[in-house]
C-alpha cells in the first residue's frame, strides 16, 4: 500500500548542508588491515554476553575496501557532506606514538574520492573506538588520553587538513561517560555510577586540547558533535522537578556549559580531576559551530518504583538519584525509542535560551531511526522504509519551526547513509537509507534514500548531485 503523499516542506536556505554520518568502528570492518591496531570495541565484542545478537565488527558494512561504491551511493544523493569518523587505532596503533602512514592512507583515499564527487568531507576525530592499549592503562579516567588524543588530532590535521573543510572533535562524550563508563552497555563496560565523572573532564578536556592542535594545524570551521536531549518531568512534586533538572545537569549542561560557557554547572568542578579552572580555558576555545545529536526527549522524575529499571537491556544501578520513564503516546521506533520531533525545536529553542549569544551555528550531526524493513520481493527488491520517511519529514518540519523562531541552523546530517553495526546491538538495528545485506554486502537504497534526494534536490534547484565546482557547503 502505498501511503499519502507528504505536503511539501518548508524551505531550507539554499546553502542549507545537507549530509549523512556514519563512523568508522560500525562501518569499516577490516580491522586488521594495513597496520590497524586494536580499539576497546574490538575487545569489547569479543567478550560474552555484551552484544545482543553476538556479533563483531570485524566485517560490519566493508566499507574499507568498498568506499568508492559508498561514496558514489552519496553523490546520487546529492548531499553536500558526509560526516565519517577517523578511527585512531588506524592512525597509531597504540594510541600514541608511530604513525601507521597506510591506515592514514585509507582516508586519503576516502577524502579524495568525497572531494572529486563534490562532498564535503567532514571527520570526527573521536567516535568511540579508543584504542585498546590506552584503555588498558585507564582509558578516559586518565588525565594522559587527553594529551594523546590532541597529538593524534595534529597529525590527522597535517594529513588531512589541504582538502578538510570542517572538523568534529569528539562524538557524544557523554553516552561514553554514562554507557561506556556509567553502566556497562558500551566498550568499555565499566559500571562506575559517579564515579565515571572523570571521563566527563577528560574528554572535555581532550576537545578543548583537539581545538588547539586542529587550530594550529591551520583548520577551520571546528565543532564538536554531542548528543542532547530534551528533559521532561515526571510528576508533579518538587522532588520531581529536581530529579529532573539533575538529570538535564548531567546529559546537557555538564557538557554544554564548559565548551559554551567556561563553567560547569554551580556544584560541579568541585567533582573533576585536575587543575579544573585551568583546564575549562581549554574547553571553552570558541567553536565555529556546535553540532547536536538529536534522537528523543527524556521523562525524568524523582526516584520511583515504577521507573524503569534497566536500560537497553542493562540493569540500571538501583540507587539513582532519578527515575527514567518511558514516554508514552508516541510511535516507537524498532528500538523502542519514542518518536517525538517536536523535542527537536523544544531543545534547540531551550539551547538558544539558555546560551544566547555563547551559542555558535548549530548544526544537526546526527538525527536518525530504527527501522527493520529490508527488500520486498514481491515488490521487485523495494525497501519501502514508510516510516523512517515520515520520521524524517517530521523533524525537519521541526527544525525548520526552530530556525523560524531565530535558531542559527546550518545544515541537518541523517544518521546513517548506511545500516551498520549498532553497538551493543549489533546489526539487529538498522538506522540506513540505504539497506546492507550482510550475508552478500549488497547496498540497495531504500525508499527514504530517494525521498532524502527530491528533499535536497527541491531545496538546492539546479544541483543534482553532480559535481559542484566551488568548495562545498561553507557553514
Ligand atoms: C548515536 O548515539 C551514536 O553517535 C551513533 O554511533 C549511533 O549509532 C546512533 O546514535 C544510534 O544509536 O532511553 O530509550 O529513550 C545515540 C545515543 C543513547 C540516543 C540513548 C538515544 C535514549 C534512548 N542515544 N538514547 S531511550
Amino acid at each position: 500500500m502505498t501511503p499519502p503523499p507528504l505536503p511539501p516542506l518548508p524551505s531550507f536556505p539554499p546553502d542549507f548542508l545537507w549530509g549523512v554520518s556514519a563512523s568508522a568502528f560500525q562501518i569499516e570492518g577490516a580491522v586488521d588491515a594495513e597496520g590497524r591496531g586494536p580499539s576497546a570495541w574490538d575487545a569489547f565484542t569479543r567478550e560474552p554476553g555484551r552484544i545482543r545478537d553476538g556479533s563483531h565488527a570485524d566485517v560490519a558494512t566493508d566499507h574499507y575496501h568498498r568506499y568508492r561504491e559508498d561514496v558514489a551511493l552519496m553523490a546520487q544523493l546529492g548531499v553536500c557532506a558526509y560526516r565519517f569518523s577517523v578511527s585512531w587505532s588506524r592512525v597509531q596503533p597504540s594510541g600514541e606514538g608511530p604513525v601507521n602512514q597506510r591506515g592514514l592512507d585509507f582516508y586519503d583515499r576516502l577524502v579524495d574520492e568525497l572531494c572529486a564527487a563534490g562532498i564535503a568531507p567532514v571527520p570526527t576525530l573521536f567516535h568511540w573506538d579508543t584504542p585498546l592499549a590506552l584503555e588498558e592503562r585507564g582509558g578516559w579516567l586518565d588525565r594522559d588520553t587527553a594529551y594523546r588524543f590532541a597529538a593524534y588530532a595534529s597529525v590527522v590535521a597535517e594529513r588531512l587538513g589541504d582538502r578538510v573543510p570542517r572538523w568534529i572533535t569528539l562524538n557524544e562524550p557523554a553516552e561514553i561517560t554514562l554507557l561506556g563508563y556509567g553502566i556497562g552497555e558500551h566498550a568499555p563496560g565499566r559500571r562506575l555510577v559517579f564515579d565515571a565523572l572523570p571521563v566527563a573532564h577528560h574528554q572535555l578536556l581532550a576537545h578543548g586540547l583537539g581545538v588547539e592542535a586542529l587550530r594550529a594545524a591551520g583548520a577551520r570551521e571546528i565543532g564538536i558533535a554531542a548528543s542532547h536531549s530534551p528533559v521532561w518531568t515526571a510528576g508533579e512534586t518538587g522532588e520531581d522537578r529536581a530529579a529532573a533538572e539533575l538529570y538535564d545537569t548531567l546529559m546537557n549542561r555538564l557538557f554544554a556549559d564548559p565548551i559554551l560557557t567556561g563553567a560547569y554547572p554551580e556544584g560541579w568542578a568541585e567533582l573533576m580531576p585536575g587543575p579544573v579552572a585551568e583546564d575549562l580555558k581549554a574547553i571553552s576555545a570558541p567553536l565555529d559551530w556546535y553540532g547536536i545529536n538529536y534522537y528523543n526527549p527524556a521523562l525524568v522524575g524523582a526516584p520511583k518504583p515504577e521507573a524503569v529499571t534497566s536500560l537497553a537491556g542493562i540493569d540500571l544501578p538501583p540507587d539513582l538519584p532519578f527515575g527514567l520513564h518511558e514516554i508514552e503516546g508516541h510511535e516507537r521506533t524498532d528500538f523502542g525509542w519514542p518518536v517525538v520531533p517536536e523535542g527537536l525545536s523544544e531543545l534547540l529553542l531551550n539551547f538558544r535560551t539558555r546560551y544566547g549569544d555563547s551559542l555558535p551555528p548549530v548544526v544537526i550531526t546526527e538525527n536518525g531511526c530504527s527501522y527493520g524493513d529490508g527488500p520486498d520481493p514481491a515488490n521487485g527488491g523495494r525497501v519501502a522504509d514508510v516510516r523512517r520517511i515520515a520520521y524524517h519529514d517530521g523533524h525537519l518540519r521541526a527544525l525548520h519551526r526552530a530556525m523560524a523562531e531565530g535558531v542559527d541552523v546550518r545544515g541537518y546530517f541523517i544518521w546513517s547513509i548506511l545500516d551498520n553495526f549498532e553497538w551493543a546491538e549489533g546489526y539487529r538495528q538498522r538506522f540506513g537509507l540505504v539497506h546492507v545485506d550482510y550475508e552478500t554486502l549488497a547496498r540497495t537504497p531504500k525508499d527514504s534514500y530517494a525521498w532524502y534526494r527530491d528533499v535536497i534536490r527541491h531545496s538546492r534547484p539546479g544541483s543534482l548531485g553532480e559535481v559542484r565546482p566551488e568548495s562545498p557547503g561553507e557553514v
